[in-house]
């Protein structure tokens, strides 16, 4: 059929009105925050999930990992996802409490007894309740990484039973379970964000911290306090989130890869996670750090029942519907 002359110019303007509404996409880098250094096994997972940016649009993008909190402090990194400041990042709880109540839940101690029984609970329902509650404050849940099982260190003994404890300043991050729970142990709460801990402990500002191996290692706490005892109090997880701003620059099929592709960088993280808190022990041995296991759990925990109250009686039903899941988790074990 032969279109008439005057029919077509309509037809051609509205072609041309279609391409001006969808312009070709703009090749730009994600920006991935990380309070680790390269070569710390939440970075290497990170960078698997930043070429898989790349391979899902056939080079149109590309993401990169930004060490060091280069981006920003840990505490601002919600915020600026959801303003999309910063693309993606992997942190651990910290300033997620105050957006995202349930998530505290997470950061309870002796809540979990090992990262196995955790992904347990957090590669199903618990998982899934939390990440549509992170998805309300701005982020979408890629992968759960392994923030592994954390331990106090001394400069000069074990901390080994609450005794110990007494009146000893202690670094924590700024959340506030956690000052609250070395506050119940009886030492002080020192909070401080995790760059500044070295300078503490060589200034004498605290006497110790509490963190998992491979982080006690890769800061180089181990070489001023020395004294390392597997209270095993907190076992948490880290979050692989990526703001809803950035996300949305992606297809459909996009998106469906890259929760694939977040997943596959996590499960990746969680092998290299486990090998490296097997080696870090051995080399620490062989530097001198003492290794001291806790006399009794009892009176610590003990000391730390009343944290556990507010949760017990709290009004959002999410926490609630998180802890019956953690607590059914137990009772099939
Ligand atoms: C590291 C965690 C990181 C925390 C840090 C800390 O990976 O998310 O910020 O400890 O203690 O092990 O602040």
């Amino acid at each position: 059929m032969r279109i008439r002359p005057r029919r077509a110019v309509p037809w051609l303007l509205a072609a041309a009105a279609l391409l001006q509404a969808a312009p070709p996409v703009q090749a730009r880098e994600f920006k991935g925050w990380s309070v680790h250094a390269d070569g710390y096994p939440v970075n290497q997972g990170m960078q698997r999930f930043a070429a898989a940016v790349a391979a899902v649009t056939k080079g149109a993008h590309t993401a990169r990992v930004y060490p060091d909190s280069e981006l920003g402090p840990q505490g601002q990194v919600l915020d600026k996802l959801a303003s999309g400041e910063i693309d993606f990042a992997v942190t651990g709880l910290v300033g997620y409490g105050e957006k995202v109540p349930a998530l505290r839940v997470l950061g309870m101690p002796y809540m979990f007894h090992d990262s196995a029984r955790m992904f347990a609970l957090l590669d199903g329902p618990l998982g899934e309740l939390l990440a549509g509650e992170l998805e309300k404050a701005g982020v979408i849940l890629l992968g759960w990484y392994d923030g592994g099982t954390r331990n106090f260190y001394h400069r000069s003994r074990p901390l080994d039973s609450v005794h110990e404890f007494k009146d000893v300043k202690l670094r924590v991050g700024t959340t506030r379970t956690h000052i609250d729970m070395v506050e119940r142990m009886g030492a002080h709460a020192v909070p401080l964000p995790f760059k500044d801990v070295y300078r503490a402990l060589e200034e004498g500002r605290v006497d110790g911290a509490e963190n998992n191996l491979p982080s006690y290692e890769s800061t180089g706490h181990y070489k001023l306090a020395p004294h390392y005892t597997f209270t095993r109090h907190l076992v948490t997880p880290e979050m692989l989130v990526i703001g809803k701003k950035a996300w949305n620059e992606f297809t459909k099929e996009q998106q469906q890869a890259l929760l694939l592709a977040g997943r596959q960088s996590a499960l990746h993280m969680r092998e290299e996670w486990n090998r490296r808190v097997r080696e870090t022990q051995a080399r620490l041995e062989k530097e001198g750090v003492k290794f001291y296991d806790c006399k009794d759990y009892g009176p610590m925990v003990r000391r730390l029942k009343s944290l556990y109250e507010p949760l017990w009686s709290a009004k959002d039903s999410v926490s609630v519907q998180a802890l019956s899941l953690i607590l059914a988790g137990m009772a099939q074990r």
